[in-house]
């Protein structure tokens, strides 16, 4: 066995630094050393995209132990494989390649952010691995290949009820100013979607104020912005230089509405801008609120973990879990995982998650041929914070 998995790797690493596929004749492991199914989960564990990513992870564990407890594919456990993605592209490609290559997954949750994704998903298409997304918004991903669908529904399906909750909220919005970091693939393409909403409710698009994700001090942007007068901020950034802009901003006085994407979507926000986030305004793909089974298996577990509330990322990576969890129960029905070699298995599985309906946290969803995700419920959810500053919550909006 190990001697069958020692020439599986030598000939798997030649492939790769050749770039051939040898699939087909490789005989190949489709469980691991301890006879589980390997699903690699590549997520940012380090790097400022870990705010994020620390709750994509939370959910993927949560999940590889509820659906262990379930009895696994069939009887045989899951074992998912953890690589960091940290923050930038070469560590996703890397971690990719190491999740490919050397631990043989059958399948990768990942990478954390569409900026990784555009660099590390084409690495597994090239090598016939389907990958989920659970975490990727931007225009775009699903495109990547045949072998890339996502769980988190794209920006355009989501970002805009942000805009029409604002102006629920406060109706005599007129002037908008949008902030975008200008370095990253989902915050530019989520600035996009926000601005053609801004403009299709006939609001004013008073500046476009740009930064980098990395940035920490924002003045300049602020203080322009301030200058016109405007009725509602709209911000594209990640969670840290975010956190540090809608600070920013309210210390220089603004005091009207602040909309955040998706990238300011975490409770590690709290500790960034402390009081000031309160108020703050963020769409969101999943409610703990959402009532169905596995949600609400979901919810008790994590509350019994965390003491609060799933947040949206954790439910993301939780059904990107699943729908592998669910494809791979279904094709072991039809002939047993065992049976096949690993370049086949994997194939078999894009295949079938693509067509199957699952019930999981976020509702039912399903997928287009393309690998999008179909989802029916969107929501908005505000932030509430403590007086003290130091705890928050996100309260959904009715
Ligand atoms: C993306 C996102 C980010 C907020 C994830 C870190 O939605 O990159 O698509």
């Amino acid at each position: 066995m190990l001697r069958r998995q020692a020439l599986y790797i030598l000939l798997s690493l030649i492939c790769a630094v050749l770039f051939i596929a040898c699939d087909r004749n490789i005989p190949s492991p489709t469980s691991n050393a301890t006879g589980n199914i390997p699903i690699g989960i590549a997520l940012a564990q380090t790097s400022n995209i870990a705010l994020l990513g620390q709750e994509s992870v939370a959910g993927a564990k949560i999940a590889g132990e509820y659906f262990n407890a379930k009895g696994g594919i069939n009887g045989v456990p899951i074992a998912l494989i953890f690589q960091d993605v940290g923050g930038d592209e070469t560590s996703a490609i890397n971690a990719f390649q190491t999740l490919i290559v050397k631990d043989a997954v059958v399948g990768i949750v990942g990478p954390s952010s569409s900026q990784q994704a555009f660099s590390a998903d084409p690495v597994a298409e090239r090598a016939k691995v389907p990958v989920i997304g659970a975490s990727n918004t931007a225009k775009g991903i699903p495109q990547i290949g045949n072998y890339i669908a996502r769980v988190s529904a794209p920006i355009a399906e989501v970002a805009p009820s942000a805009i029409a909750a604002a102006l629920k909220l406060d109706p005599n919005i007129q002037r908008v100013a949008v902030f975008y970091a200008q370095n990253d693939a989902f915050t530019t393409s989520e600035t996009e979607i926000f601005q053609q909403a801004i403009k299709s409710q006939g609001l004013q698009l008073v500046t476009v104020q740009k930064f980098q994700t990395t940035d920490t001090d924002f003045q300049t942007q602020a203080t322009s912005a301030i200058d016109l007068k405007l009725d509602l901020i709209v911000i594209s950034g990640l969670a840290a230089d975010g956190g540090n802009l809608v600070r920013q901003l309210r210390e220089l006085g603004y005091g009207r509405i602040i909309v955040g994407g998706n990238g300011l979507n975490t409770s590690n926000l709290f500790a960034v801008c402390k009081t000031l986030c309160d108020g703050v305004l963020i769409a969101q793909a999943y409610s703990p609120d959402y009532e169905n089974e596995i949600n609400l298996a979901f919810r008790q577990l994590y509350r019994d973990r965390y003491q609060k509330a799933p947040p949206q990322f954790s439910a993301q990576a939780f059904t990107a879990v699943q729908v592998f969890v669910e494809a791979l129960r279904s094709l072991d029905r039809r002939q047993k995982l065992g049976q096949f070699l690993l370049a086949d298995l994997r194939t078999a599985l894009n295949e079938q998650l693509l067509k199957g309906t699952y019930n999981t946290p976020l509702g039912e969803i399903a997928f287009t041929p393309e690998g999008e995700v179909l989802q029916k419920n969107f929501y908005v959810a505000q932030i509430k914070m403590d007086a003290d500053g130091n705890n928050g919550r996100f309260v959904f909006l009715k």
